[in-house]
């Protein structure tokens, strides 16, 4: 079994390579809720719509979110009626999230929903958020504190930004299933996918007991970097970073993994990079462009899971034996 942590669309391309490759059914995509908002008057997780949708092969390749096959009659009718437009909600899209908002009216967890639809959308692997408590990510910048989708979206990321925070996190109960499936002795591996590590990874790690059960479990822990040659592939990664005072690379990304990492991935071009990660590196073409980038770099996270569990295992039975015998 493989767990994947994901945020948007980086995580998705992975997560959907990697369920090309093995039993969908063995993958276990955790994804960021962190953007999660209500707009509208609906429940809106940006993050598990973009992971269900690419999973299911019904994501919008050129924007990255929503579906393929859309319509915008709601979003025109919005606009002639004097609606909120900035955040664009195609027709078949926004039954999703009314369908969504109902079920969570009614009492049912994130979770259940989650996996109703995504069943219902033909999703193989298993998607879970996070946690089903609310956690919503924040952002303080020139413009004061704002809501996530208010600075990615309404705002196109343009505000600087001087400090990201999780509220609701520390109240937060990690998703059971992702607990007991990082104590499974059937774990392979746990790949966390190339999203924005601040506001899409940061903010799972930050749900008290994680981080311990990461460093406890006995897979291997497998990055996979989000920037290549100081760019992020898409989103305000290397700006954040910058805005944040850390260089915009591969290595200061494995850094804000640093204890948890016994594998990074990085891309070729980064290779300068290696020297400051401290974990074992692999290189590889990590932008994915077409189906076979999301395969062949899941391929080689797989490959590296198997070699890392070998060593992992051992190093784990040398310290005990020496624990033993000091
Ligand atoms: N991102 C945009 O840049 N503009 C949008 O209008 C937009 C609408 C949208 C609707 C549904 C959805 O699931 C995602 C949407 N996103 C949009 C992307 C979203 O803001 C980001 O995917 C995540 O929050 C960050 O990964």
């Amino acid at each position: 079994m493989i767990i994947a942590l994901s945020g948007g669309v980086g995580g998705a391309k992975l997560a959907l390579g990697l369920s090309r490759i093995m039993p969908p059914e063995n993958l276990l995509v955790v994804v960021n809720t962190g953007d999660d908002f209500e707009h509208l008057g609906l429940s809106i997780s940006p993050d598990i719509d973009t992971v269900a949708y690419t999973l299911a092969g019904l994501a919008n390749r050129e924007l990255g979110w929503g579906r393929h096959d859309e319509t915008w009659s709601f979003m025109e009718t919005m606009e002639a009626l004097g609606g909120e437009t900035w955040f664009r909600l195609g027709d078949r899209d926004l039954a999703l999230h009314v369908e969504r908002t109902r079920r969570l009216k009614n009492g049912e967890s994130l979770s259940q929903v989650t996996h109703d639809l995504c069943r219902r959308m033909g999703v193989g692997p298993r998607v879970i958020p996070m946690t089903d408590d609310p956690v919503r990510t924040r952002l303080l910048t020139d413009r004061g504190w704002l809501d996530f989708q208010d600075y990615f979206v309404r705002l196109k990321c343009e505000p600087v930004v001087s400090e990201v925070r999780f509220q609701g996190a520390g109240a937060a109960k990690p998703h059971p299933d992702f607990m007991a499936a990082l104590a499974d002795p059937a774990l392979e591996a746990v790949v966390i996918c190339p999203s924005n590590p601040f506001i899409s990874v940061e903010p799972i790690l930050a749900i008290p007991g994680v981080r311990q059960a990461l460093t406890g479990c006995a897979a291997p822990i497998i990055g996979v970097s989000p920037i290549i040659a100081g760019k992020a592939v898409k989103g305000p990664t290397a700006k954040m970073m910058q805005e944040l005072g850390m260089h915009p690379s591969a290595g200061t990304v494995a850094k804000r993994y640093a204890e948890l990492l016994d594998g990074y991935v990085i891309d070729h071009r980064d290779m300068s990079q290696v020297v400051s990660i401290d974990a074992k590196v692999l290189l590889a073409q990590t932008l994915m462009t077409t189906m076979e980038d999301r395969e062949a770099l899941a391929k080689i996270v797989l490959q590296a899971a198997d070699v890392l569990k070998r060593r992992k295992v051992n190093t784990r039975l040398r310290h005990r034996t020496a624990g033993d015998g000091a």
